[in-house]
């Protein structure tokens, strides 16, 4: 028997059916608050009785409390709730709907989990606002993305979803052109679906692209365009001024009402947002607090643009901040007091992570970290901004929506656990491989000043492994090894098999997934090898070295499609590649093969696919290319997997199209562990071609930008050979 007030919140009485069902419940009765004969009638048959609403839905919860001695959610903070069982009653109560919403997905979450018995539970969130802000560059999310999206945060108990994809038109580009009809019925779905799951959604417009703030025009059309999504159900609306200039003007009329320089940009942006504030928010009650992303989102220092902010944009408005930094690799509780302070305002923090829209080639699928408790409680809150691939980045919302449910408690690996049994239902153990593989990111660099290395499982088998191998007795580090890259070289046929029901993750996926197995499978023929030539047989070490090399291939000519380019996707990072290349270094010398495998180095970026491989890879008419002009210091060589004899160095730079595209003031020099290095000659010329000293060894082989310049550089090839070969 469910006993139910009118005012129940729908949205948690199914869930509440949900369970009750997958209890294997075959008849639920409902009853009305007031209906008590009813109640005493079905209790009598001996039925379980489920009390759903809080004070403000139905009456009959707080009896049921009362009766099982329990307070009622009264004063708790706003999505708070009581979950109660005991002898055959159970009772949701929510200090408003959302807590009882929550309270039916606490009670999903614990269904789930096989609790039995009495228990009660008292349960808040920390932050008001929890969720997640679409604020990418690249292909907007789906509508079916989105759809689903909602539902997750209603499960993960998260309240906020911000609508801003950089690449919608009617967003940024075309800020004042009205949707069209069956675009406006799309944004009207995905609000029923926010109300259904007690999540706001925050409809976001970016003018700053073309916006004349002191235009009467533009302010009418940027109130116009909300009115048409009031219009549809939405009660929560941004305006955000990030990633514009503030030192150009759109309209002359800006430059001569408001002059010049960061001062004029905070006055001018807080005239437009104050008019918005007056003429559309204070005229539309029930509407939520207007946001805004200022232009300087991502620090704490005082400036002219920030004084005019605090000083004369509206109280009313909140104000989002990225942390210290874009990407803020540890966001403090004296930080985000500060920030309070600085901007003047009350403070929503955006939050990077796990957007990988600067890193297309990675996917960020390690837990939320580096965030101090007091961030999430003495803020308006946290949304995270999500990676392009929508299911792919459920893994770190889920993680980020703990932390702001209840930051003293989160435990980033627990949450992660979960997020991943969450994800992958029963394919959990192969999501696990997967993403575990996927991990690193510069969040963890900028928390933990370590590099940016990934594998955490995978990395100490490796280093066990090698340290075995040099005592010559490697066979059971390299049983656990091998245990270990099976569960790689097998997880794309797992991954596959275990989430078929999930086919949009495993689109969004693909790639990586593939080049995670092909890894596997190249470890373990690295495996075999070296241990073939523990026992002597070099005809049984040369065939693995050839499977290896050719699944070592096949990983790096896999594409995936970026807004950057086609990209190779880069997984085990930092961890993968330098095994199977020190594997071959070591492979070779017992070879007695004079080649080296050099592995690419280099401390700049990379132009569309012109990857650094490319200057390693034996052909001339392929290219590494930078993807801007290197500054002093900036670098670009080779690693030879270990210390050896080197004797000469042949560069290739330049091509034919882009003749100037070399480093055209540098030095060429060599080292044995990375740290001491030895110059050879300065470089000034497209070409170079090097004798080292007799004698010489080397593991890295580098030029090192010396002078400032502003072309950027092709290298065709970087040979470097040994005195046999
Ligand atoms: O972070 C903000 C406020 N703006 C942009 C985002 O749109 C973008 O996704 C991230 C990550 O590249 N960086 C930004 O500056």
């Amino acid at each position: 028997v469910e006993v139910v007030g009118a005012a129940t919140d729908p949205s948690a009485l199914a869930v509440v059916d949900q369970v009750l069902r997958a209890a294997g419940a075959s008849t639920i009765v409902k009853v009305t608050d007031n209906d008590q004969v009813a109640v005493d009638r079905e209790r009598g048959n001996g039925g379980l009785v489920v009390f759903v609403g809080g004070p403000t839905e139905s009456r009959a919860t707080a009896l049921a409390l009362a009766a099982l001695r329990l307070k009622g959610p009264e004063g708790l903070a706003p999505g708070g709730y009581v979950l109660a069982a005991d002898r055959g009653v159970i009772a949701l109560s929510g200090v408003d709907t959302s807590g009882t919403f929550y309270a039916a997905q606490s009670f999903r979450q614990l269904f789930a989990s096989g609790t039995s018995g009495a228990f009660g539970i008292r349960d808040w969130p920390a932050a008001p606002l929890r969720g997640v802000i679409e604020g990418f560059y690249g292909a907007p999310w789906s509508h079916a993305d989105r759809l689903a999206q909602l539902d997750f945060y209603g499960r993960t108990k998260q309240n906020m979803y911000v609508y801003s994809p950089k690449d919608d038109p009617f967003l940024r580009a075309r800020w004042r052109d009205q949707y069209p009809p069956e675009q406006l019925a799309l944004l009207s779905q995905l609000v029923s679906r926010a109300d259904a799951n007690h999540v706001e959604f925050t409809y976001a417009l970016s003018p700053g692209l073309s916006v004349c703030y002191s235009s009467d025009a533009d302010k009418t059309a940027l109130v116009t365009k909300f009115q048409s999504l009031w219009d549809i159900g939405v009660r929560s609306f941004a305006i955000p001024l990030d990633d514009i200039s503030y030192t150009r003007w759109n309209c002359d009329a800006d430059a001569a009402k408001f002059g010049t320089g960061g001062a004029a940009a905070g006055a001018a942006q807080s005239f437009l947002l104050n008019r918005v504030q007056q003429d559309f928010i204070a005229t539309h009650p029930g509407v939520e607090r207007l946001q805004t992303v200022p232009t300087e989102y991502y620090d704490l220092a005082d400036s002219p643009y920030k004084t005019a902010l605090r000083t004369q944009l509206d109280k009313a408005v909140i104000v989002e901040w990225t942390g210290v930094g874009v990407i803020a690799g540890q966001i403090t509780e004296k930080q985000a007091r500060q920030a309070k302070e600085v901007f003047g305002h009350d403070i929503l923090i955006w939050d990077n992570y796990p957007v990988n829209d600067y890193i297309t080639e990675r996917l960020l699928l390690g837990p939320y970290i580096g965030r101090e408790p007091g961030v999430a409680k003495y803020l308006s809150g946290i949304t995270a901004n999500p990676m392009v691939q929508a299911e792919a980045s459920k893994i770190a919302e889920f993680t980020s929506g703990d932390f702001l449910w209840n930051p003293d408690r989160y435990d980033p690996d627990k949450s992660w656990l979960a997020a991943i049994a969450d994800l992958g239902g029963p394919a959990a153990p192969a999501l696990k491989v997967f993403a575990e593989n996927n991990y690193s990111s510069l969040l963890v660099r900028l928390e933990t000043g370590k590099p940016d290395l990934d594998s955490p499982v995978l990395r100490p088998l490796l280093a066990a492994f090698w340290a075995a191998l040099e005592k010559k007795d490697p066979w059971e580090a390299a049983a656990k090894l091998d245990r270990y890259l099976t569960s790689m070289a097998s997880d794309p046929e797992d991954l596959r098999r275990g989430m078929a029901s999930n086919p949009k993750f495993l689109a969004e996926v693909g790639p990586w997934l593939d080049q995670v197995g092909l890894y596997g499978q190249a470890g373990r023929h690295a495996v075999r090898m070296l241990l073939a030539q523990v026992d002597g047989d070099g005809a049984k070490a040369w065939a693995e070295r050839g499977e290896l090399v050719s699944a070592l291939k096949q990983a790096q000519a896999i594409r995936v499609p970026t807004s950057r380019g086609p990209r190779n996707p880069s997984t085990c990072t930092g961890v993968c590649v330098p095994f199977l290349d020190s594997a071959l270094a070591t492979a070779d010398r017992w070879f007695g093969l004079p080649g080296i495998r050099p592995r690419p180095t280099t401390s700049l970026g990379t132009y569309t696919d012109n990857v650094p491989a490319r200057m390693v890879d034996g052909d001339p008419e392929t290219y590494y290319w930078s993807d801007w002009a290197p500054r002093i210091g900036a670098t670009i060589g080779v690693d030879l997997g270990s210390a050896q004899r080197v004797s000469h160095v042949d560069i290739l730079m330049g091509k034919p199209t882009s003749p100037d595209d070399y480093v055209h003031a540098g030095v060429l020099e060599y080292s044995t562990d990375g740290t001491q290095w030895t110059t050879v000659k300065t470089v000034t010329e497209p070409v170079i071609s090097a004798d080292l000293p007799e004698g010489a060894e080397a593991r890295y082989v580098r030029i090192r930008t010396t002078g400032a310049q502003t072309f950027w550089v092709v290298v065709r090839e970087f040979t470097v050979s040994t005195p046999d070969s």
